[in-house]
C-alpha cells in the first residue's frame, strides 16, 4: 500500500451532499444539531437587542437554516434592521437558503455569498458591526494548525465591537460519538460515499462508490472522529482531468473527514492564542455541546 489517500472534506457538499447532511442533522443518533438548536433557543432572547442594525454573518451556513432559531426569536421588528449574510462553499446551499428565507422573512435583508471562508474572508462586507457565527462544530473539521489559522483570520477581520459565536462538539463517551457517525439508516455512509461522485464530476473520474465501505471511528489519541472509505476489492480508477490512474487493494482507505471533539480548557487556550476573549459560554446540562461567544482581546 502506498501513502494514505485523502479527499478534503469540503468536497462533501455538492447539492446531494448538502441534502444528505441535512438528513443527518435529523437522525436520532446525531445529537449535535438538536443540542445546538436548543442552546440557540435559550440564548436567542439575549440576542434580540444585540442584533439590531447589525450584520449576522454565518460562515459555512449550509442549507439547513439553524439560524432560523435565532431569526425567529428576534422578532419581525429587529429582523427588519439587520442583514443576514450566509457564506458557504456550496452554491446550491446558498440559493436554497436565500429562497426559503425570502419567503419566511420578507422584511429581512439577505446577502448570500458563495465562498471558501477558510481563505476568502475578505469578500465579506465589513462596514456594519457584525456577529459572526460558525455553528455545527464545523470547526472540528480543521486540524490544529488550520483551526488556529482560521481563528486568527476571523479575529483579524473582526472590529472591536464584533462578536464571534462558535459551536464546539465536546469530548464524551466513545459509544455516543461513534453512533453519531454510524447511524442505523446508513445516511452517513451515503454521505461519505457521495464525496466520490463529487470527485468524479469535477475530475472526470470513475471511482465506484459501491467499491467502498463506510468507516467511522473515534481516535482517542487525537480526540477526533475519523471517516474513511475502505476499498472492498482490488481495482484501479482513473481521474482523467489529472491524467492519473489510482490503484486500490482491498482494505486501502481514503481519508475523507476528521471531526475533532473538544474540552473546555482547549477552547480557552485556542481563543487566547488567536487573540480572542471568551465573553460568554453556553452549554447544555450534560455539556455535550458548547456555543462559545468570543470578542477581540483588546476590547476591555
Ligand atoms: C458539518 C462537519 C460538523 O463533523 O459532524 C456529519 C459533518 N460528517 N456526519 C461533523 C458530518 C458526518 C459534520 N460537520
Amino acid at each position: 500500500m502506498s501513502s494514505q489517500k485523502a479527499i478534503p472534506s469540503k468536497y462533501f457538499y455538492d447539492a446531494r451532499g448538502s441534502k444528505l447532511f441535512e438528513h443527518i442533522c435529523k437522525l436520532p443518533e446525531y445529537y449535535l444539531t438538536r443540542i445546538e438548536i436548543s442552546i440557540l433557543e435559550d440564548i436567542a432572547p439575549e440576542f434580540t437587542q444585540i442584533l439590531r442594525h447589525k450584520d449576522l454573518v454565518e460562515l459555512g451556513s449550509g442549507a439547513d437554516l439553524k439560524i432560523r432559531t435565532m431569526l425567529d426569536s428576534v422578532g419581525r421588528e429587529s429582523r427588519a434592521t439587520l442583514r443576514y449574510i450566509p457564506v458557504d462553499i456550496s452554491e446550491s446551499a446558498i440559493s436554497n437558503a436565500l429562497q426559503s428565507l425570502l419567503e419566511l422573512y420578507p422584511e429581512l435583508e439577505v446577502l448570500g455569498i458563495v465562498a471558501d471562508f477558510t481563505c476568502q474572508l475578505n469578500v465579506i462586507p465589513s462596514h456594519r458591526p457584525a456577529i459572526f457565527c460558525f455553528l455545527g462544530s464545523t470547526i472540528g473539521n480543521f486540524d490544529k494548525d488550520e483551526t488556529m489559522l482560521f481563528l486568527r483570520n476571523v479575529a483579524e477581520a473582526m472590529k472591536l465591537e464584533d462578536r464571534l459565536l462558535i459551536g464546539f462538539d465536546m469530548v464524551k463517551s466513545q459509544e455516543i460519538l461513534e453512533a453519531a457517525y454510524n447511524d442505523s439508516e446508513g445516511v452517513t455512509a451515503e454521505f461519505n460515499k457521495n464525496i466520490l461522485n463529487v470527485v468524479n464530476g469535477s475530475l472526470h473520474g470513475n471511482l465506484d462508490p459501491c467499491a467502498f465501505d463506510h468507516l467511522a471511528f473515534y481516535n482517542e489519541k487525537y480526540q477526533r472522529i475519523e471517516m474513511h472509505l475502505k476499498a472492498n476489492c482490488d481495482f484501479s480508477a482513473r481521474l482523467k482531468a489529472l491524467d492519473l490512474e489510482v490503484e486500490f487493494t482491498a482494505g486501502d482507505t481514503i481519508h475523507t473527514e476528521i471531526s475533532r471533539k473538544f474540552k473546555r480548557e482547549e477552547i480557552e487556550e485556542l481563543a487566547f492564542h488567536a487573540g480572542l476573549r471568551i465573553a460568554n459560554w453556553h452549554t447544555d446540562s450534560e455539556e455535550w455541546f458548547s456555543l462559545v461567544e468570543m470578542s477581540c482581546h483588546s476590547e476591555n
